[in-house]
């Protein structure tokens, strides 16, 4: 198994923490270490867009890390990160679709506003905008776990979803406001995965 990735990827880590929980053992490719792995064949095979994460299984070549997940916990089921009803798959699938609109976009948008772009050219209205837009989609998740210790009941592909993206947040200006005390927990019991520890 070889993934193509980057250190501070977080969409790269959905993948990692995928990989950890299943041991599956793999050999990452960091495509920022050298720029001849960008323009290689097999990367572009893996994702005509350009875009970490990729993977290379055996003939399987794929991108899209929530497509990658879905692909690894069907071929590798050992722990299942997926529930066996049919229901609830289908809701974690368009959670995930949903929250990336909401949420994880806009934890990329901020990524370029306050790490990438030089400090005079920064936006602080757009900041404040993007930020509160995170805080709606940290509410909607303090709703799902309250009495709940993940997203969907057990720990699934919903969890690993979000996860990465809410751990850049405190170098974005906010982080999960105390008041949203399940999501407080919960963020923590993730921290507390070997997984999550694994793919920092
Ligand atoms: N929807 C894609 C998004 C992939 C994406 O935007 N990846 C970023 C890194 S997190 C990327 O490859 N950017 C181009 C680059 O940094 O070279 C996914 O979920 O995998």
């Amino acid at each position: 198994m070889k993934l193509f990735c980057f250190p501070r990827s977080g969409n790269s880590r959905e993948v990692k923490i995928v990989l950890a929980e299943k041991n599956i053992s793999y050999e990452p490719i960091n495509v920022h270490g050298d720029p001849a792995i960008k323009e290689s064949p097999e990367f572009k095979k893996a994702s005509p867009q350009g875009k970490v994460p990729a993977i290379i299984d055996g003939d399987v070549y794929m991108s899209e890390a929530f497509l990658i997940n879905q692909y690894l916990d069907k071929k590798y089921p050992a722990p299942a990160l997926m529930p066996k009803d049919e229901k609830t798959q289908q809701a974690i699938i368009q959670f995930v679709s949903q929250i990336d609109k909401k949420m994880v976009l806009n934890i990329g948008l901020l990524v370029i506003e306050c790490l990438l772009k030089p400090k005079d050219q920064q936006r602080e209205d757009f900041k404040v905008a993007k930020r509160a837009e995170v805080v709606e989609g940290l509410r909607e998740l303090d709703r799902m776990v309250e009495e709940k210790d993940y997203l969907f009941g057990d720990f699934s592909l919903a969890d690993v979803a979000v996860t990465p993206h809410i751990s850049a947040l405190p170098i974005l200006g906010t982080g999960i406001p105390a008041e949203f005390k399940n999501a407080t927990a919960w963020f923590e019991r993730i921290k507390a995965r070997p997984s999550f520890k694994a793919s920092a």
